[in-house]
């Protein structure tokens, strides 16, 4: 199927799934809440959302696999992958917060072809195909202009689990509490990356994430006119757990902060500016 029309029906199924997810938003109690590691909830509302969606993507396309979150469905090493957040932001979600997103993306050989990222309480649909300028709810959508750090808003997500990745992440954060317009920790990878793409956000950094976090929204970014990278600057971001993302200025600058305090330097950057 053209990525265009296959990216039409991801987009509704994305909006399906989200209009199950926010039904049960408004029903949720906490007693249905299992903690699957440290820190890491999920409810059947996941499980079930996921199920709707893999169904959904096996009619439309049969002979893609799939790397999902919730693992409803055995993981692939197909040409074509699904790469399936059902809700991310559970954390979100469960708290009562509503910010959480349905996220989706295609990958073929590696290279990723399609992304659908649905904040769901927003009622805001984000999507892009190979070739495609990316889109919010059907108007294309451009990183911001913004030069420097110094005049930008940064998301992040704080380490919630590897807690060794936190010395060089306070002393990175300290610096841009120092030398940026803002910080923000909404809690869901997915919509960072979607508000990156839109210019809400300049630049998006976070250790340890999985690929499902963020392949959609990172293909997204991309095709908005972004970039992104590790912290070693390479391109191994969907499946490297080091994310950041950002206009091209921007991300070279933040790429600057972030290697300069995760080297062993006493001087990095932020410990004595
Ligand atoms: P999730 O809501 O699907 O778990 C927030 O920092 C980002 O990290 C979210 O995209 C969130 O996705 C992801 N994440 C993964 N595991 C997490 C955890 N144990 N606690 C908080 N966020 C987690
Ligand atoms: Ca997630």
């Amino acid at each position: 199927m053209e990525l265009k029309l296959l990216s039409q029906s991801v987009i509704k199924i994305s909006k399906t799934a989200g209009a199950f997810i926010r039904q049960q938003y408004f029903l949720f109690n906490e007693k249905n809440v299992e903690v699957k590691s440290l820190n890491s909830l999920v409810s059947f509302v996941d499980i079930t959302a996921e199920k709707m969606i893999v169904e959904e993507l096996k009619n439309i396309f049969p002979d893609a696999g799939f790397l999902t979150e919730e693992k409803t469905v055995e993981e692939s090493k197909a040409e074509w992958l699904w790469i399936i957040d059902p809700l991310d932001g559970t954390t979100n979600f469960i708290h009562g917060i509503p910010t959480f997103a349905v996220s989706i993306g295609l990958m073929h050989k590696g290279k990723m072809k399609l992304g659908v990222v649905y904040e769901i309480m927003r009622d805001e649909c984000f999507s892009a195909y190979k070739g495609s300028q990316s889109q919010l709810n059907g108007k294309p959508i451009y990183v911001s202009e913004r030069k420097t750090l110094v005049d930008s808003l940064i998301a992040t997500g704080f380490p919630y689990e590897k807690f060794d990745f936190i010395p060089p992440y306070l002393k990175t954060l300290s610096y841009l509490m120092q030398h940026t317009r803002g910080i923000r920790r909404i809690g869901s990878a997915a919509v960072d990356l979607a508000y990156t793409a839109c210019g809400r956000f300049d630049g998006f950094f976070e250790y340890n994430l999985n690929p499902w976090d963020v392949a959609a929204g990172a293909f997204i970014v991309q095709q908005a006119g972004g970039q992104l990278s590790c912290f070693s600057g390479s391109d191994n971001f969907i499946f490297g757990r080091e994310i950041m993302a950002g206009n091209r200025l921007i991300n070279r600058e933040l790429l600057q902060v972030i290697q300069q305090n995760n080297s062993t330097s006493t001087n990095a950057i932020g410990t004595n500016s």
